[in-house]
């Protein structure tokens, strides 16, 4: 299904006047209006390829209809999306699950699309049928060598197809570790992943970059031997200037200070790249902004700072991707909805008057400080948002046009009511 110009163009038409006067009071505050909405413009957000299919939990998955059956319909769904906002130029694939058998036509269909490439993501999770050895004690830091070697060849091998479409970094999520005290040396899981990733490493061509992500328990549940930042920070140092740390806000332990810890991997030129979901217990995958705005703000405002401060591109310096899913949602919906999010938080973060708060933190006045944030924090930016949207030939209200043009009854009707997209 094809979400034609003309049709945006007559809902914008429609909310026009409503978004001009809702455009023109908040711009009206703003000084840097222009370069704010260029950056909103030119940021884009790469959808997972395994978040366009209801998500299950270990007890159900309860399939929404109309889910993409092959990789050539998950990016005609992200096709979708990007033709709405504007701001999901991008898709992160993960293999086996999205092989692409035939790169040229996938590469020239997303490009139709208008569509890239970013991060590959490897499985060493899963066992795959027919694979000879199985990963149930690790991957990257099994006892046995030949277990490692599979992990290691399997991560070279996405990395081809990476390169076959254009992506220019890997994503290295394991799930190695432990459930039990005194299973693992975690002195020789450690160097036996170590190990296995520099080999990985070794095969990198020499514009890409690996990105080793961290996540401190579940499917393990006594250690994880990439558990933390710390933890990821180690590998990326040993492995080399092509290696990041990447971060997933549903990784951490209860409460911990994302903010902070982004703010010093972007110092040490260490983060690489992101993976937004929400979460109030663990890696829930919740919508992004759903549960904590407020430490999504946080965390974008020592992102902007940050790489503003390296004289980095925001658009292109991170990569900047969604890992959410979700077994009570459309999944197209709920994408439109993180997007959202994560461009409205954006926004704000641009909104931060770095001056005053440098000044008011080189005087120690922490309750000006505190106001400055949330003074960004607490200004309604969706005029803004939409406005960049608007500007970039997309819909004023993405969620509403998707409604209006039954968006998910189509595909239902080309794909049938029971389909079942791969992933978790
Ligand atoms: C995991 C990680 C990782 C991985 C994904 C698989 O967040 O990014 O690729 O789930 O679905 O929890
Ligand atoms: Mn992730
Ligand atoms: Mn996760």
């Amino acid at each position: 299904m094809n979400i034609e110009q003309y049709k945006l163009n007559e809902y914008n038409q429609s909310a026009l006047k409503d978004h001009q006067r809702k455009f023109d009071f908040i711009a009206a505050d703003i000084k840097s209006i222009e370069a704010i909405l260029q950056k909103l413009i030119n940021f884009q957000v790469a959808i997972p390829s395994w978040a366009l299919g209801t998500g299950g939990t270990r007890f159900a998955r309860f399939a929404g209809g109309g889910e993409p059956r092959s990789l050539e319909e998950k990016i005609e769904d992200i096709g979708l999306l990007h033709a709405l906002n504007k701001s999901s130029g991008a898709i992160s694939l993960h293999i086996p699950w999205d092989i692409p058998e035939n790169a040229a036509h996938i590469k020239t269909l997303a490009a139709q699309h208008g569509l890239k490439f970013d991060a590959m993501n490897s499985n060493t999770f899963q066992d795959q049928p027919g694979q000879q050895h199985s990963y149930k004690f690790g991957s990257m830091q099994h006892v046995n060598k030949a277990i490692r070697k599979q992990a290691v060849e399997h991560n070279i091998e996405v990395i081809k197809y990476g390169v076959e479409l254009g992506s220019k970094s890997l994503t290295v999520w394991l799930s190695d570790g432990s459930c039990f005290p005194g299973q693992l040396n975690f002195r020789k899981a450690f160097q036996n992943t170590l190990e296995s990733l520099q080999e990985v490493y070794a095969a990198l061509p020499g514009d890409w970059k690996i990105f080793v992500e961290y996540k401190a328990f579940e499917p393990n549940f006594y250690s994880t031997t990439v558990g933390d930042w710390g933890q990821s920070f180690l590998y990326a140092n040993k492995l080399g200037n092509k290696a990041y740390t990447l971060v997933d806000l549903g990784h951490h332990l209860p409460n911990a200070n994302i903010e902070q810890i982004v703010a010093l991997l972007l110092m040490e030129g260490k983060l690489g790249g992101f993976h937004f979901n929400d979460s109030k217990y663990g890696d829930d995958d919740l919508t992004v902004g759903s549960i904590k705005p407020y430490q999504l703000f946080l965390i974008f405002n020592e992102l902007v700072e940050g790489m503003d401060a390296k004289g980095m591109n925001h658009a292109t310096g991170l990569g900047w991707m969604i890992d959410a899913s979700h077994n009570v949602k459309d999944p197209l919906e709920d994408l439109l909805q993180s997007v959202e999010a994560i461009m409205i938080t954006y926004a704000q973060a641009l909104l931060v008057d770095r001056n005053k708060l440098n000044e008011a933190q080189n005087n120690n006045d922490v309750v000006t400080a505190q106001e400055i944030l949330q003074q960004a924090f607490r200004t309604d930016v969706r005029a803004l948002v939409a406005e960049a949207r608007l500007r970039s030939g997309g819909a004023l209200n993405p969620l509403a046009v998707y409604r209006s043009e039954k968006v998910r009854d189509n595909l239902i009707k080309e794909r049938g009511s029971k389909t079942v997209a791969t992933g978790l």
